[in-house]
């Protein structure tokens, strides 16, 4: 009888449990994504290729005019293309199927100017089938990036072409399968050979296009497809090429008060708190200096940890990120690319490879009705549609994660269940480190992920704690992570006044170094501080772990004399100092109604010199990059002789350190005279200038 008792109590109770009246699900705070919008944000990383006519005229904006016959790669291979991708963890890819100058890689029916009449496989080519089957091959998403600004059309500023801007839109968005984004670049209007008119078209940005008509195209013919441009309507510009989007970053934008061009465009950067739509933003970046590529950007494509920032700045603060690759013209993504982006990929796997919030036991200062429906577990549980959530007058709670015994750490992953909505204005993230509470993080918004780079605590218990929302907090998922060290090679800098400064991209990592040539270790000497070094020598530093003894590679910088004591003749120019300033980034320039200019630096003293290093402008639309030159000098900045004459071979191509040798000569004079620059105008650009002695 009591057995039986017992049984029947523990039925009822649970009975009681299972109907546990939850109590409705918080309501949805002001505007939410589409499903459109929803599967498009949980691509997360997906790549753009940057590859047309520009590609074989070595520039970024073409003008309109140049012949289709210059178009010939010569090993295209798009399953090249999409295997990278693929294996570098993307979803998928957007292509510019035509660019400012008006080029299609399709043979578009509605004009000449197209991979039709080139030489590539003899005018029967189609990259974009050939891509879109790649892409299919490869399970990639394809996209497509159609310039409304076109440079070589005839009708460019006239209504009848945005009949045909329609037309071509129509032919990519029929024939190449699915397409998951359309790119509406923002860049429009200006000058252009519009069909040898040569002239200055300028356009109403906001009217012009009619964009609602164009975009219903869109929407009747791939009602997938997410729409791209500086104002949305799905997704926006970020408002920076660089590769980063605001710290505090609202998938909520005032949309119609937004258009391509608009002039408070940094605004894209952070979105609008209380916006009107749901536009999230989306990072585009390029893994090179330029969008196009160029031989002489092939020593500076992005190094792993600027791929890192980038990959945590993006998809790390509620964005998307899309990254794009210059196909060079043999119609392949470039070695050193290809390199770097599987470096990344490869630390991106062991950053996120093993979720020890999985460990922890998990709950909440505040549970909405006290219902197990919607518990802290959810957080942990794997599932994106379970979510912890708190009353509705409960806009300032906790999350504790336990992890039961001491556990390292230095990720954080976060993740509101934005089918509600955006809500959490400010968070922070603490650690329960040997028995006392410690703040490792004070954060702003979520959204759809929020990834937080903490330093590595040995923690039982992890904390975040919601302090400001604007409607009760849903989130859908923690993650916790145990990231590895980022090994690269330290950076080594000496400025003028001879200061040495070393860094390392993994600020936990120790420093050591030495001056004589010898390789760095343990026993060499820590780098703490910034430290004089007037004479030469050569600098090699070292970044080691101290914990494990891992080490990264080593740098090595040589170092001629400081140049403290140099002055630059009849300058007064504030910023020449970038000459001198021992930072490769940068620069200085000067012009002149015409050729030589000459850069004239009194060394301070008598030096015994028997070279020097001239390094050009380093930026994007660098310019005064010098050719042919003469280097001079003299012992009293008058009587002057010549020591070295000649060219900086490849400079266009290769604008590196250039180094000159001569015979040994006493001077306290030097004159560089840049005879003639890669451009053929008159000016002359330098990054940095310095003297081998003797
Ligand atoms: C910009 C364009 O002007 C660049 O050439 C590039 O296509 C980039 C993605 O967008 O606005």
């Amino acid at each position: 009888m009591k057995k039986f008792f017992l049984g029947s109590l523990m039925a009822l109770m649970t009975f009681f449990i299972s109907c546990e009246k939850a109590p409705p699900p918080p309501v949805a705070y002001g505007p939410v994504p589409s499903e459109r919008q929803m599967n498009w944000q949980e691509m997360e990383y997906y790549a753009f290729i940057h590859f047309s006519m520009n590609t074989f005229t070595d520039i970024e904006w073409g003008y309109g005019d140049k012949d289709p016959a210059l178009f010939n790669p010569t090993e295209l291979d798009t399953r090249q293309w999409a295997r990278v991708i693929k294996e570098a963890g993307m979803k998928g890819v957007i292509v510019t199927a035509k660019h400012h100058d008006g080029f299609c890689l399709w043979p578009s029916e509605y004009t000449d100017y197209s991979v039709k009449n080139s030489p590539w496989k003899n005018g029967k080519g189609d990259l974009l089938k050939e891509l879109s089957q790649a892409c299919k091959e490869y399970g990639l998403k394809f996209g497509v990036y159609l310039s409304p600004w076109d440079r070589n059309h005839p009708d460019y500023g006239k209504p009848e072409y945005i009949t045909y801007f329609r037309n071509q839109l129509k032919e990519l968005l029929t024939n190449y399968g699915d397409v998951f984004e359309v790119w509406f670049d923002g860049a429009n209007g200006g000058s252009g050979y519009y069909g040898g008119a040569n002239e200055n078209r300028s356009v109403d940005r906001k009217t012009y296009y009619d964009w609602e008509n164009t975009y219903k195209i869109v929407r009747e013919l791939q009602p997938n497809a997410m729409l791209f441009s500086d104002a949305g309507p799905d997704t926006r510009w970020c408002g920076t090429e660089e590769g980063w989007v605001g710290e505090t970053n609202w998938s909520t934008l005032n949309r119609d008060e937004v258009w391509p061009g608009f002039p408070d465009y940094q605004e894209l950067r952070y979105g609008h708190e209380d916006g009107t739509h749901w536009v999230p933003a989306e990072v585009d970046v390029s893994i090179r200096p330029g969008w196009f590529y160029h031989q002489s950007e092939d020593h500076k494509v992005k190094t792993l940890p600027e791929m890192l920032d980038i990959y945590y700045n993006s998809v790390g603060r509620n964005a998307t990120l899309l990254l794009n690759f210059p196909v060079d013209p043999r119609g392949l993504i470039h070695e050193t690319d290809v390199e770097r982006v599987m470096e990344l990929a490869k630390s991106l796997e062991a950053d996120f490879k093993e979720n020890l919030a999985k460990r922890a036991q998990v709950t909440a200062s505040q549970v909405r009705g006290n219902a197990k429906k919607y518990n802290a577990d959810n957080l942990t549980d794997g599932d994106k549609d379970t979510y912890w959530a708190t009353d509705d007058a409960v806009t300032n709670a906790t999350v504790t994660l336990d992890f039961g015994e001491p556990t390292e750490f230095n990720r954080f992953l976060v993740q509101e269940y934005i089918p509600l909505g955006q809500r959490v204005q400010e968070f922070s993230v603490e650690a329960l480190i040997d028995g006392s509470w410690k703040e490792l993080a004070k954060a702003t918004t979520i959204g759809y992920k929020r990834i937080l780079r903490l330093p590595t605590v040995k923690a039982t218990k992890l904390r975040v704690h919601i302090k400001q929302a604007k409607a009760c907090p849903v989130i859908s998922n923690i993650e916790v992570y145990r990231a590895p060290k980022v090994y690269a090679k330290p950076d080594i800098t000496r400025n003028k006044q001879g200061m040495v400064t070393i860094e390392s991209a993994d600020k936990e990592l120790e420093l050591y170094y030495t001056t004589d040539g010898t390789r760095p270790d343990v026993n060499s000497i820590r780098f703490e501080a910034p430290f004089e070094l007037l004479g030469k020598a050569n600098v090699k530093a070292i970044a080691i772990d101290p914990i494990s003894g891992k080490k990264s590679p080593v740098s090595s910088e040589n170092f001629d004399v400081a140049r403290k004591k140099w002055q630059l003749v009849n300058i007064d120019d504030e910023n020449a100092q970038s000459v001198l300033d021992g930072l490769e980034m940068t620069s200085w320039g000067q012009s002149s109604e015409k050729m030589p200019i000459d850069l004239v630096i009194d060394l301070g003293e008598d030096l015994k010199l028997k070279g020097f290093k001239y390094l050009p402008d380093q930026h994007r639309w660098s310019s005064g990059i010098i050719f042919d030159y003469e280097f001079y000098t003299s012992s009293n900045g008058n009587n002057w002789e010549l020591q070295s004459k000649g060219e900086f071979s490849n400079i266009k191509n290769s604008p590196i350190w250039q180094t000159k040798n001569f015979k040994s000569v006493k001077a306290r004079y030097i004159k560089l005279r840049a005879l003639r620059n890669t451009e053929g105008n008159n000016k002359a650009g330098y990054a940095e200038l310095t003297v081998i002695t003797e």
